[in-house]
């Protein structure tokens, strides 16, 4: 369709350098052309041209000094992406592989991620291109202090709610939260993830892993197949990948490997995951430790984890680690599904393949919204100065990963792509922030 090449086009032309943005946004753009086309309001009212676009864009500096004394600048973020269901809402990534393209995919994701969870959140992401990697507390402290001391000025409990990403967890959430109290004198839900002790949501930390094999397990049962007895494979080691292992495992299946950038681990018997969690949320180690705890466990330096035959692939560690290669190695050793945890990870290609297979796969932007989700029921909670149960958190957290699961089914079908979740995710998401940026006219 003419009016959707013409918006690719125009977000190639336009953001040149930032090939993850135009990954993210070709997905979204190729994936709704039937709504697009069925309904003529969208374009009438340019809707492709505003949808693409951040609504503002904040670049700052990050100034700290290291333990040796050095003066150190850093680059931080936070694109506001789109306002039209809710506060921006979405996670502070650091890593030193952090840009404008990384932060400006992850926010336009974030957009749809958040409609489909059902709750009032629009979207955003920010970050930094610091490496947490090796450095001292008091290191980490300071420059979380000093990124807060920029941020403070665009973000609120109802303007802009940030969260945790790659590198940003509890202990950073809590330095950030602290400094913008201080700043501001205001005691509000402006971050979530916080700490139980000072207005965090029990279940929040579970959240994303939690919820993405709640989603899987429904995409299962709706084939008539489940992941009990079944062997899984999930890269990487980090907050998404540990509570993904937990929930998989108390689900009655077999985790067999976890990775970092560094290489990864397989474990026949199944990951021992109180070992995973010490290593990595106390030691902040290396997965090769996890030799230590069970010597009978093997550690591949230079491997893919995708080599590893599985039933279930649960890649959860960053973008575009699940190539065409890695797709096709896992179609060829019998896998069955896949679920997205971390975000965006599979290429376009790899994509391609497993919806060609008839793979069952369920993108990241359904698959990881627990955590999103969950960061909403902590803002509830927050502004009604209340504290929920576990269970209470954990059942609504698996109402809505069941819903979502519905919603992008249902979407799929309405549009003439049965299973074809990537279509189902991105009309479902669409469609409700359009429709309230159309009623909200033009601003
Ligand atoms: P963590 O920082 O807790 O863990 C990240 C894990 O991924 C680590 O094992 C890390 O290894 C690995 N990793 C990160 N970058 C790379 C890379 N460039 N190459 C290879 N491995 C890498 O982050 P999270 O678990 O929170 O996030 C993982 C993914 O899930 C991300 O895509 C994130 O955007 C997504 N996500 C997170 C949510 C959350 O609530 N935290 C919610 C929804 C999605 P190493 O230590 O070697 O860097
Ligand atoms: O990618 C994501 O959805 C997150 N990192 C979580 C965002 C949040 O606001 O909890």
């Amino acid at each position: 369709m003419s009016y959707i090449h013409d918006i690719i086009h125009r977000v190639e032309e336009q953001n040149k350098n930032q090939p993850e943005f135009v990954q993210a946004a070709t997905e979204v753009l190729t994936s709704i052309a039937p709504v697009i086309e069925k309904n003529q309001i969208y374009q009438k009212w340019s809707l492709l041209e505003r949808i693409v676009e951040p609504e503002r864009v904040n670049m700052f500096k990050v100034t700290w000094i290291d333990e040796a004394g050095k003066v150190q600048t850093n680059r931080g973020y936070r694109v506001q992406f789109n306002s039209a269901i809710g506060p921006y809402k979405g996670g502070l990534r650091f890593h030193p592989s952090v840009n404008l393209s990384i932060i400006k995919f992850l926010g336009f994701e974030q957009i749809f991620k958040n409609s489909l969870t059902g709750l009032p959140i629009g979207g955003g992401k920010g970050g930094s291109d610091f490496d947490p990697k090796g450095k001292s507390e008091l290191e980490i402290m300071h420059f979380c202090q000093s990124f807060m001391t920029s941020l403070y000025r665009v973000i609120g409990a109802d303007v802009d709610v940030p969260a945790g990403d790659i590198g940003v967890g509890g202990r950073e959430i809590g330095y950030m939260f602290g400094q913008y109290k201080r700043i501001t004198g205001h005691y509000e839900g402006v971050l979530t993830g916080k700490g139980l002790s000072y207005g965090g949501s029990l279940a929040r930390t579970e959240a994303t892993g939690f919820g993405l094999i709640y989603l899987v397990e429904e995409m299962l049962r709706d084939h008539s197949d489940s992941i009990e007895g079944k062997t899984v494979v999930v890269s990487g080691a980090g907050n998404v990948a540990i509570y993904a292992i937990t929930k998989a495992q108390q689900l009655g299946a077999k985790v067999v490997t976890a990775s970092d950038s560094n290489g990864y681990i397989y474990d026949a018997d199944g990951i021992d995951v109180e070992a995973l969690k010490d290593i990595k949320e106390v030691k902040r180690g290396r997965v090769k430790q996890y030799l230590s705890y069970r010597p009978n466990a093997k550690y591949f330096e230079n491997g893919c984890v995708w080599e590893v035959p599985c039933y279930v692939a649960l890649p959860c560690a960053t973008q575009n680690e699940m190539d065409i290669y890695s797709a096709k190695t896992l179609i060829k050793n019998g896998c069955k599904a896949v679920g997205e945890g971390a975000n965006m990870p599979s290429t376009p290609e790899a994509i391609d393949a497993f919806i060609e297979n008839k793979i069952l796969f369920a993108p990241s932007k359904a698959a990881n919204a627990g955590g999103v989700a969950t960061s909403a029921l902590e803002m509830s909670q927050n502004s009604s100065h209340l504290s929920w149960t576990f269970k209470k958190v954990d059942s609504e957290l698996n109402k809505i990963m069941k819903n979502i699961y519905a919603n992008m089914n249902a979407a799929a079908i309405e549009y003439g792509a049965k299973d074809n979740f990537v279509v189902g995710a991105n009309i479902a998401g669409f469609l409700k922030v359009a429709d309230a940026m159309l009623a909200q006219g033009i601003v």
